[in-house]
């Protein structure tokens, strides 16, 4: 494999090298539910490759940038062909609005072919062993140059249903570090150098406490690393892969350094007899601001992530 230098949130990397090495994909241990919780519990992460058929990826992918040219000029690159997602040159931060939550796209047909199709439902009920469902709400994204999502657990996001939670993160095409992928920090989920994470940033409702900010713990990998341990681990996907983790894996994607829009979604999964967090059930209006989170009102926002770590004595 050939080494490349990419940027994982702030820093620069190579990979795959001891600080980025590769995921691996547990393709071999499908069907077999004991093995598959094994895997997740011990590295934190599922990577399957091929569990969406790829030419429905591709049109799902259509789908979302034909979005995105209907939003107007300046969003793609006119000398270039639309379905090749470049960016145009002005098109930087908040040029491309939030699709979170954006029903109207995110079920539509092509897209909610992949996302709420017939394999993940037959994954999950396999590895739940009873009935599944996944959230309305669906976090589709289109990435543009530079930027990347900073190191975070999800629990911070949506702990008011049921723990059993699972996401799953499908990139809409081939996905190769540079155009930003997401990464892992495995055996986050249960290294015990992560107990104090867990215990104080995993256990914090970011909407309950008015964080000001995203939620991110840091952007920056290492600060994970030297801190609490864990191996950074990310991919090159193929259209078709998934990225399977619970709600205490620490992760983050890398930056986007290349002219395209990186169009990928996270959706949620659990058993369909146990509660789910009400926010993200329904149908819902864009949130301009705080397109994260789909119930978000007015409030103002009170405490930084900064203050937050300075209480509980990290760096
Ligand atoms: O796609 C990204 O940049 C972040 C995805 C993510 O944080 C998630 O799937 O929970």
């Amino acid at each position: 494999m050939d080494v490349k230098t990419i940027k994982l949130g702030t820093r620069e990397v190579e990979f795959p090298s001891d600080k980025l090495q590769p995921l691996e994909a547990c393709n071999h241990l499908l069907g077999d539910r004991d093995a598959l919780w094994k895997e997740l519990n011990e590295k934190g992460y599922l990577l399957i490759r091929g569990m969406h058929n790829r030419e429905d990826v591709l049109k799902a992918r259509l789908e979302v940038l034909k979005t995105i040219k209907k939003l107007g000029p300046e969003k793609l690159d006119n000398s270039r062909p639309w379905e090749d997602g470049v960016l145009d040159h002005r098109c930087d931060h908040g040029c491309i609005p939030s699709f979170q939550g954006r029903n109207d796209i995110t079920h539509s047909e092509a897209v909610s072919k992949i996302l709420e199709g017939p394999r993940p439902f037959a994954f999950f009920k396999t590895l739940f062993g009873e009935t599944v469902r996944t959230f309305d709400y669906k976090w589709l994204r289109a990435v543009h140059r530079q930027a990347f999502t900073g190191a975070h657990v999800d629990n911070v996001y949506m702990s008011r249903g049921t723990p059993n939670l699972l996401t799953m993160w499908t990139p809409f095409g081939d996905c190769d570090p540079t155009i930003g992928c997401l990464a892992v920090s495995e055996g986050s989920n249960r290294l015990p150098g992560f107990d104090k994470l867990h215990s104080t940033y995993s256990q914090v409702d970011v909407e309950d406490i008015n964080l000001n900010g995203s939620g991110w713990f840091t952007t920056d990998p290492f600060d994970i690393t030297y801190q609490f341990g864990g191996q950074w681990k990310t991919t090159k996907y193929e259209a078709g892969d998934v990225l399977i983790f619970g709600m205490n894996t620490v992760h983050m994607s890398t930056a986007n350094l290349t002219d395209l829009v990186r169009i990928s979604c996270d959706t949620r999964w659990q058993p369909a007899s146990e509660p789910a967090d009400p926010r993200y059930v329904g149908d819902f209006k864009p949130t301009a601001k705080f397109g994260l989170y789909a119930s978000v009102g007015s409030k103002p926002r009170t405490v930084t992530m900064e203050e937050l770590k300075a209480k509980w004595g990290f760096q």
